[in-house]
This record gives C-alpha cells, structure tokens and sequence, in this order.
C-alpha cells in the first residue's frame, strides 16, 4: 500500500471540515499524498472527469491506483484497514467500546450544531473572524457543544484515552467558538489549542490559503 500513489481532492479555500478530517487521517499516517484543490465556486467538482471518480461529485476524494472514494468517514475507515495500525500510526481507538465513541462523535458533529456551524463558519478560523453575538439557536448549540466536550474529555484531555481522529473533529468544531473569540472553559481551550498543534492537525492550519474573497484563476 505504502508504493501506491494517493491523491487528495479538496477544495481550494482550504476550510472544509470533512477535507480537514481526510488530509488530517493521510498526515497522522505518515504516507505521502498529492493534492488536488477543485474550485468549487466555479463547479469543477460538477465535471464528468470528478465525477467519475468521486461518483457523488463532492470532497474530500481519495483516489489510489484502481480506486477511488469520497465521503470522509468512508476515507478514515478506509486508511485505517489498508495502513493499519501497529505498522502505521492509529486513526481510531484500540478497543471496540473506543472506536464506536469516536464514531459517534464523528457522525455527530456532521449531523448536529447547525445554527452554530452557520453563525461561526469554518472559514471564520481561518479567514475573517466573526464578531456578531450568537443568536439564541447558535447559543444552544454552543452549550451542548460544550456539554458534551466537557463530559466527553474529563481530564483525559481526549475522546478516548489516546489521541484518534474524533479529537481533530472536536477541535474543529471547539475551533470555531475558540477562533472567533467566544468564550470557552479553561480545560476546552487548552484542548483545542493542544490539538491544534498536533502536527497532522497543523499542518492543515498552516496551508498557504487564498485570501478572503480572492477569484482564483487556475
Ligand atoms: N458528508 C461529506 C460532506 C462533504 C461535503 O459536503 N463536501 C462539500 C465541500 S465542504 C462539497 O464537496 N461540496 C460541493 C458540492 O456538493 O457540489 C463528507 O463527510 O465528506
């Protein structure tokens, strides 16, 4: 596996939390990997040449030699059976009742905190900050956020005992109140500010990026 060549394909404004999630797990595993950014304003993930390889049109994309898939969680899992762990470093806990925690987790923050995830947008961490007051719904849903992180961490200061992808997810969703200056627990931000200086997470924060509302040629 370790010969085969992988692609990425992501985006080119480099905020998508579910590319975040795919270039995170390929980092954490220490492979190499191309990328290819796609310019979603402009519809390249709409071109017949995507689509044959992504088959639903959407990033992240990983694509090896023979295969491709898209779906972040489809990718994690993915990476995890062909480059497994002991001989590659681990993307999910070690035990059963641990990888379904971080599968919950998982699943959880791309189907809940909507009214948070519209008022503090991904690209707000690393492009313009937002300084508007929560509404009531975003306020909600930063205190189950909250709620959950905290009985979730404990003092562990991770999802399940040692690092897995579902701490990188956490931290991204902490990453939009903590960015923008919404006020966290003292324990929550040192989580947040710890994750994201693991090297696979920072390494996606420190990617050069377009600036805010720049046309990218291509
Ligand atoms: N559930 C998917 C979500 C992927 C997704 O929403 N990708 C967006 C970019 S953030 C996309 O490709 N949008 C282009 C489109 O749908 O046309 C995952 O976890 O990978």
């Amino acid at each position: 596996m370790t010969a085969r060549p992988l692609t990425l394909f992501g985006e080119r404004r480099l905020d998508s939390p579910f590319v975040f999630t795919a270039f995170v797990a390929l980092k954490e595993k220490h492979v190499r990997f191309d990328t290819r950014l796609l310019d979603l304003a402009g519809g390249e993930q709409r071109t017949p040449e995507f689509a044959r390889r992504s088959l639903t049109g959407r990033v992240p994309t990983l694509e090896t030699e023979g295969f491709s898939v898209s779906e972040s969680l489809a990718i994690v899992e993915y990476l995890e059976e062909t480059l497994p762990p002991p001989a590659y470093p681990a993307l999910l806990p070690a035990s059963i009742e641990g990888r379904a925690r971080a599968r919950q987790v998982l699943g959880w923050l791309r189907t809940d905190l909507t009214a948070l995830r519209r008022a503090r947008p991904s690209e707000s961490i690393f492009f313009e900050r937002v300084t508007t007051p929560l509404d009531a719904a975003a306020q909600k849903d930063k205190d189950k956020l909250v709620r959950v992180s905290t009985e979730l961490l404990g003092s562990e200061q991770a999802v399940s005992g040692a690092w897995c992808i579902a701490d990188a997810d956490l931290a991204f969703a902490l990453m939009r109140l903590h960015a923008n200056g919404d006020s966290l627990p003292p324990v929550l931000a040192r989580y947040v500010e710890a994750q994201w200086q693991r090297p696979c997470v920072a390494a996606w924060a420190e990617l050069a990026r377009p600036a805010s509302n720049a046309v990218i040629s291509s």
